[in-house]
């Protein structure tokens, strides 16, 4: 078992029966998806699902899961999700893949919020290993860039190498990868971006995570 897996294990051990869990979207979600299914085989325990992708939608319903539309809901019990950087206190970067509008979405309407990580992701700045995910609405995304840019961002479109072309979000948005100036914080980017009109989201999970479950070489830390 690998730290990813083990650390969904963890995470999978915090459900309880009836709950309404949310499912990210990663190779970490993806082991979180399949230890709560295994559970779900094992034990009395019954619950139902919100995915933050068709990816995990069609992942859960596969290995029979319940999946419901959050549409139907206006808060979950439990969201469970990966991320790409975690700082010493507990920001998240996520989104490098393309569901963060859903990922934030269920982030916020869970009761708790576990994030399952190995310990590549820990970083000492948001935005030191990668670029900024910033949604954009497709029609505003040069008005949109130039605010970014105002503020001291840096960076382009995301481009789909595979189809040689640029991405499309599954909201039909686009994504701009932009890097800022080391002395502006998760705290201070999230403020920024949230303020600039025609970004739809952005990858900065400030004070969202209620708790951080980190894997190193098969033993797991709990933060918060
Ligand atoms: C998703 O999981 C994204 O927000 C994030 O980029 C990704 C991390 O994937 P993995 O668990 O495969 O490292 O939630």
């Amino acid at each position: 078992m690998n730290d990813k897996q083990a650390v969904a294990l963890e995470a999978a051990s915090y459900v309880k029966h009836d709950m309404i869990v949310g499912l990210g979207t990663g190779s970490t979600a993806n082991y979180f998806i399949e230890a709560l299914a295994a559970r779900q085989q094992q034990s009395q325990l019954r619950v139902a699902t919100v995915a933050s992708s068709n990816i995990s939608m069609i992942k859960a319903q596969s290995v029979g899961l319940t999946v419901l539309s959050l549409s139907q809901l206006s808060q979950i019990d439990l969201y469970v999700d990966g991320a790409d950087e975690i700082t010493p206190d507990n920001a998240l970067l996520k989104g490098r893949g393309y569901d963060l509008v859903m990922e934030k979405l269920l982030a916020k309407a869970a009761k708790q919020f576990i994030v399952v990580a190995d310990r590549s992701k820990l970083v000492e700045r948001i935005g030191s290993q990668y670029p900024i995910p910033i949604e954009v609405m497709p029609f505003a995304w040069q008005a949109a860039k130039r605010s970014i840019e105002a503020v001291g961002g840096v960076g382009e479109l995301r481009q789909n190498a595979a189809k040689d072309g640029l991405c499309v979000t599954s909201h039909g948005s686009l994504v701009l990868d932009m890097r800022f100036d080391a002395n502006l914080d998760a705290d201070q980017l999230n403020a920024l971006l949230n303020n600039i009109p025609g970004v739809v989201e952005h990858g900065i999970f400030a004070k969202l995570a209620t708790t951080i479950l980190i894997a190193d070489q098969g033993k797991i830390e709990s933060r918060i």
